[in-house]
C-alpha cells in the first residue's frame, strides 16, 4: 500500500515535470521557438504613413518632370492628404482625360494604398526606361501586364511593356490619393480619428471617435429618413457604429479634401480601392435601378475582371438584396455630381494579407487594371450616354 502511494506520487511528479517542460517553459521564454516559428515567413510590411510620405517626396525629387506631389488637405490629427499626379508636362493641365485612383477611405484596408504606391513606382521607373527584355528570353515586351501569359511560357506578365507606360503617361492625367484617411491608416481603423459629439454633433462631450468616410459624401442623405430600414438608419446614425456617416454630409476634412480636389479637375474614370472580397461594384449603390451608363459600367468592369479575375456585381445582384442600399459613398457622389465612371474595387481574400507573394501579386495585377483604365479613359467621353446630372429623374 505504502509502496503504491510512493509510485503514484512519483508518476504525478513526472507528469507535472512534463507539463512544465512543454507548457510553462515557452511562457517563460525558454521555448523551442526556432522550431515552432521557422515555418512562418516574415509578415509583409505595409507602408506606414511616414514611409509613404518619405518615398513620395523622394520620387518627386527624382522624377519631377512626370510626377508632382501636392497636399489637398489635412486630416484631423494634422497629416497631409497627399495627391500624386503622373503625366508628361505634369505641371500643366493638358487636354488629356483625367483618371482618379484612391485608397484607404478605410484606414485598416492596407492593400488599398499598397497597390497605388506600387503603381506610382512602376510608372515613374518605367517611363524613361528603353524597351527592355525584362525576362531575358530574347523577346522584348512579349508579356505585358494584363493577367495573361501572352507568350505561353508558363509565366504571367514577366515582361512589362515600357512603351505602354510611356503611352499612358503621355496621353492621360493620372491622379492618385493613396491614403484618403492617413489617421485611419496610422490607427489601423475603418473610421477616421476625429471625435464625435453625439450622432448629430450636439453633445457637449466627446461620445466616440471616427466617421466612416465612405458614408460621408453628400449623396441623398435625406433618403435615410424616408427609408430607414432599407438604408440601415440606426447603424449609420449611431456615432459609435463602424458605419457612422458623420453629423452631416461632408463634415470631415478628408471628404472635403477629396470633393474640393475633384471639383477642380476633369476626370473620366475613378477606381476607389478597398479590401476585401475580390469583387467590383459601381453606382448606383443605393438602389437596384440601373444607372444611365449601366452598359458602359459593365463594359469597363468586364474588361477589368478579365485582368484580375474579380467578380463584377451588377446593381441588383447580391450586395443590395443582401446588405441593403448604401448612401454617402464616394462612387455615387463622383458619378452623380461629376459624371465620373467610378468603381469600388475590393481587393484580396482577406483585409490585410501578411503573405508577401500574395501582396506582390495583387499589386502587379492592378498595375494592369490601372493601365487598362487609363487607356480606356481615352474614349469614355464619347461612350457615355447623354446624361444630365441635374435632370430631375436622375436625382433619385
Ligand atoms: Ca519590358
Ligand atoms: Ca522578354
Ligand atoms: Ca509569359
Ligand atoms: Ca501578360
Ligand atoms: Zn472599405
Amino acid at each position: 500500500m505504502y509502496k503504491n502511494m510512493a509510485i503514484r506520487k512519483c508518476i504525478i511528479f513526472l507528469v507535472l515535470c512534463l507539463f512544465l517542460l512543454t507548457t510553462a517553459f515557452p511562457i517563460l521564454g525558454i521555448s523551442q521557438s526556432n522550431q515552432t516559428y521557422s515555418n512562418i515567413s516574415d509578415p509583409y510590411h505595409y507602408f506606414t504613413y511616414q514611409e509613404m510620405t518619405d518615398l513620395l517626396h523622394d520620387l518627386e525629387d527624382t522624377y519631377s518632370d512626370i510626377m508632382s506631389l501636392e497636399s489637398i488637405g489635412v486630416s484631423y490629427e494634422g497629416r497631409d492628404i497627399w495627391m500624386v499626379k503622373l503625366s508628361d508636362n505634369v505641371e500643366d493641365t493638358e487636354n488629356e482625360p483625367g483618371v482618379l485612383f484612391m485608397g484607404a477611405h478605410h484606414g485598416n484596408e492596407k492593400p488599398s494604398f499598397e497597390v497605388l504606391i506600387f503603381f506610382i513606382q512602376h510608372m515613374v521607373e518605367n517611363y524613361g526606361k528603353e524597351n527592355t527584355d525584362d525576362d531575358g528570353d530574347g523577346l522584348v515586351n512579349e508579356d505585358p501586364i494584363d493577367g495573361f501569359d501572352n507568350d505561353g511560357d508558363g509565366l504571367v506578365d514577366e515582361d512589362p511593356s515600357e512603351e505602354r507606360v510611356r503611352n499612358v503617361m503621355n496621353n492621360t492625367q493620372i491622379f492618385l490619393i493613396p491614403m484618403v484617411s492617413p489617421d485611419g491608416v496610422e490607427a489601423n481603423s475603418r473610421k477616421n480619428c476625429a471625435p464625435n459629439y453625439g450622432p448629430f454633433g450636439f453633445s457637449k462631450e466627446i461620445t466616440s471617435y471616427g466617421v466612416n468616410l465612405n458614408r460621408n459624401y453628400d449623396d441623398h442623405w435625406f433618403l435615410y429618413y424616408l427609408f430607414p430600414m432599407k438604408y440601415h438608419l440606426v447603424m449609420n446614425m449611431l456615432d459609435s457604429s463602424f458605419n457612422y456617416r458623420g453629423p452631416y454630409p461632408f463634415s470631415e476634412n478628408e471628404t472635403i479634401s477629396v470633393r474640393d480636389f475633384v471639383e477642380t479637375q476633369d476626370i473620366s474614370i475613378s477606381l476607389s480601392y478597398h479590401s476585401y472580397g475580390e469583387f467590383m461594384i459601381y453606382p448606383w449603390m443605393h438602389t437596384t435601378r440601373p444607372a444611365p451608363d449601366e452598359d458602359l459600367f459593365i463594359s469597363i468592369g468586364d474588361n477589368m475582371s478579365k485582368i484580375n479575375n474579380y467578380y463584377l456585381y451588377l446593381g441588383g445582384q447580391y450586395i443590395i438584396p443582401r446588405y441593403g442600399g448604401t448612401l454617402g459613398t464616394s462612387e455615387n457622389w463622383l458619378y452623380r455630381e461629376r459624371g465620373i465612371i467610378s468603381y469600388t474595387m475590393e481587393l484580396c481574400k482577406e483585409r490585410a494579407p501578411s503573405n508577401s507573394a500574395v501582396v506582390y501579386n495583387v499589386c502587379l495585377t492592378h498595375v494592369g487594371v490601372n493601365l487598362y483604365v487609363c487607356e480606356r479613359s481615352q474614349t469614355v467621353k464619347s461612350e457615355k450616354s447623354p446624361y444630365e446630372s441635374a435632370s430631375f429623374f436622375n436625382r433619385f
